[in-house]
């Protein structure tokens, strides 16, 4: 099996990409040119992009060709024949399990493709299948990997604001659920929140606060009162990479609603409008399943729409060929 252990500046110097912006949140798909994985599950495949293509991965998504918010999605063969596409997901930091503005993009850029049509379509990921159904040129559902709440009335003292009380939750990617505590979630004040969710991430780690085996607590999602019409609340998502979503982000909605479904404060069947820190909103629900009652299979819904198709270059000669990355 052909691995290619590094991507090397000779190997890969054009790669096709289309971009997509998910409630304001961008996706880049990588269509064409992207690394040699092997085979094996779209996990397996995860684990190799991880060890061996980290320049690969810089060089897509942060600048100058990208920036900290653009999460990349490496689109795949998918292992199990019943899926149209896998897919991994990626941001300015490395791999990420999944992504639902990633998958709505994704969805509408393979439309745009004539890869599929409306319909439902499955598609592989890291942490498992998820379905998405397309509705239109740009109205996306996807229903998530199972999500459920892990931990609730965690106490942390974070310096500056005093003890906040929040969830652990898994939707896809793990979620710290807490709710603002004197900081406004409204897009001119995301500096503000930026610092108040990395202190919050700080207080976990300090504390050793983690998900299940171990996992550590990546994202932050901190709520306030929407603005919007008919939303639910309003939501701040600080991502693994500190870029804080400009979507309501949906594995954290999947994560919120496990929350609700825990406390008992939303039912199956149930909508709820989460709005993001931009404004945007994303409509959810879930059902349950009854070989798992403590879990729910959470529906997004948003809309992407394609901003651009281009070919990325890698010239030999360009020293940040690999782009900025400030973990280097
Ligand atoms: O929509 O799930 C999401 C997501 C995760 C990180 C950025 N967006």
């Amino acid at each position: 099996m052909a691995i290619n252990r590094e991507v090397s500046a000779m190997s890969v110097n054009k790669v096709r990409v289309v971009d997509s912006h998910t409630a304001g949140e961008p996706t880049r798909v990588v269509i064409e040119g992207g690394p040699n994985l092997g085979g094996g599950s779209v996990a397996k495949r995860l684990e190799r992009f991880r060890a061996d293509c980290d320049r690969f991965r810089s060089g897509i998504v942060n600048e100058p060709r990208g920036s900290d918010v653009l999460v990349g999605a490496l689109l795949c063969q998918p292992h199990d024949a019943s899926c149209a596409a896998g897919v991994i997901f990626f941001n300015n930091i490395g791999p990420i399990g999944m992504c639902g503005h990633g998958t709505i993009g994704l969805v509408v850029t393979l439309a745009h493709m004539d890869r599929i049509g409306v319909g439902t379509h499955r598609i592989e990921t890291s942490v498992g299948i998820v379905t998405a159904k397309l509705h239109d040129h740009a109205r996306v559902t996807v229903s998530n990997v199972q999500s459920y709440r892990f931990a609730s009335g965690v106490k942390l003292d974070i310096p500056g604001y005093g003890e906040v009380i929040g969830d652990v939750a898994w939707g896809g990617n793990w979620f710290f659920l807490v709710e603002a505590r004197g900081v406004a979630v409204s897009a001119d004040n995301t500096a503000a929140l930026t610092s108040f969710a990395i202190q919050v991430r700080r207080a976990l780690n300090a504390s050793g606060v983690r998900g299940a085996d171990g996992a550590e607590i990546d994202h932050i999602e901190v709520f306030g009162a929407p603005s919007k019409a008919g939303a639910h609340s309003r939501n701040f998502v600080l991502c693994p990479g500190l870029a804080y979503d400009r979507s309501p982000c949906g594995t954290g909605t999947s994560a919120k609603l496990a929350c609700l479904f825990a406390d008992g404060k939303l039912q199956p069947g149930e909508v709820w409008r989460q709005e993001s820190v931009i404004g945007t909103l994303f409509e959810a629900s879930f059902t349950v399943d009854e070989k798992s009652r403590d879990r729910v299979l959470p529906h997004i819904t948003g809309e992407a729409y394609i901003t651009g198709e281009s070919t990325l270059i890698f010239d030999d000669a360009d020293p940040l060929r690999w782009g900025i990355d400030r973990q280097a």
